[in-house]
């Protein structure tokens, strides 16, 4: 079985969200090498990041099924279950017990293909993940960019000197991808802004009712629909 992963903070999730996994999708097919389906895995404490305004895992994941909830993608809560900090070496275990196939008369073993996607500020920073090279024997890393401020050719020169051997596995996949420049900490700032909170220093004050629209047309732009409702009923990250 070939497995897609897309494992994050999605704190909220946004369009960029969106935009890499369905081109991940679309490129392993294109690559002959179609998922068989792609697990959305919220975090439940990211281990490599202080994370201020987490929404609870409930919402996050949530959120990641009003995003994605048709075609291939299947949101998980195995992290949000398992609970502490979510350390993807872990997350790819447990997976490999789930997916791997056992033959029932030899019991031999076909180890699960997972394929971790990841954009590219998450695969410069891999040498402080925990356990790298555990990951690159467990699933292979596919990454593409998040903006035209780094490239595809910078990610692999990158992942061939600090990762040699497995570079040359073929432990890295590389896509291009149009980018979809967004971030969740772009997108919690406009929600508290739209609710007329000024996100530098929380005051209540300073908004102004016409800042307070283009704020919230802005989200519109950036937002699946149903999460910017969720978002704004449950008041989130204001
Ligand atoms: P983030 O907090 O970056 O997630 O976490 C990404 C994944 O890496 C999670 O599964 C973490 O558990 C895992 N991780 C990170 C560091 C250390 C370890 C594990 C460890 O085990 O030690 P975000 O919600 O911020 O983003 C999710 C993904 O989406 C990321 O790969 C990010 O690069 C990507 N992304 C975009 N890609 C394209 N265009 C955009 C994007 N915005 C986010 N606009």
């Amino acid at each position: 079985m070939r497995i897609g992963i897309f494992g994050g903070t999605f704190n909220p999730p946004h369009l960029g969200h969106r935009h890499i996994v369905e081109d991940f999708h679309e490129q392993m097919a294109a690559a002959g090498l179609p998922l068989d389906k792609i697990l959305i895995i919220p975090t439940y404490v990211p281990p490599h990041k202080a994370a201020p305004d987490l929404a609870s895992g409930e919402d996050r994941l949530l959120m990641c099924n009003l995003q994605l909830e048709n075609g291939p993608f299947e949101v998980s809560d195995i992290e949000v279950r398992r609970q502490g900090a979510s350390y993807t070496w872990m997350t790819l275990d447990e997976l490999h017990e789930q997916y791997d196939e056992v033959d029932p008369e030899t019991g031999e073993k076909t180890p699960a293909e997972l394929y971790f996607l990841m954009g590219d500020d998450m695969l410069l920073y891999l040498p402080h993940w925990k356990r790298p090279e555990k990951i690159l024997e467990d699933a292979i890393l596919v990454s593409t960019i998040r903006s035209h401020e780094c490239s595809v050719e910078e990610l692999k020169d990158f992942a061939k000197t600090h990762y040699p051997d497995q570079y040359e596995a073929g432990r890295f996949l590389f896509f291009e991808s149009e980018p979809f420049p967004v971030s969740s900490t772009e997108v919690r700032a406009l929600v508290k802004e739209a609710a007329g909170i000024r996100a530098a220093d929380g005051s209540s004050t300073k908004v102004t009712q016409h800042e307070r629209q283009i704020a919230k047309a802005k989200l519109e732009t950036l937002l699946d629909p149903k999460v910017l409702a969720y978002i704004l009923e449950r008041e989130l990250y204001q």
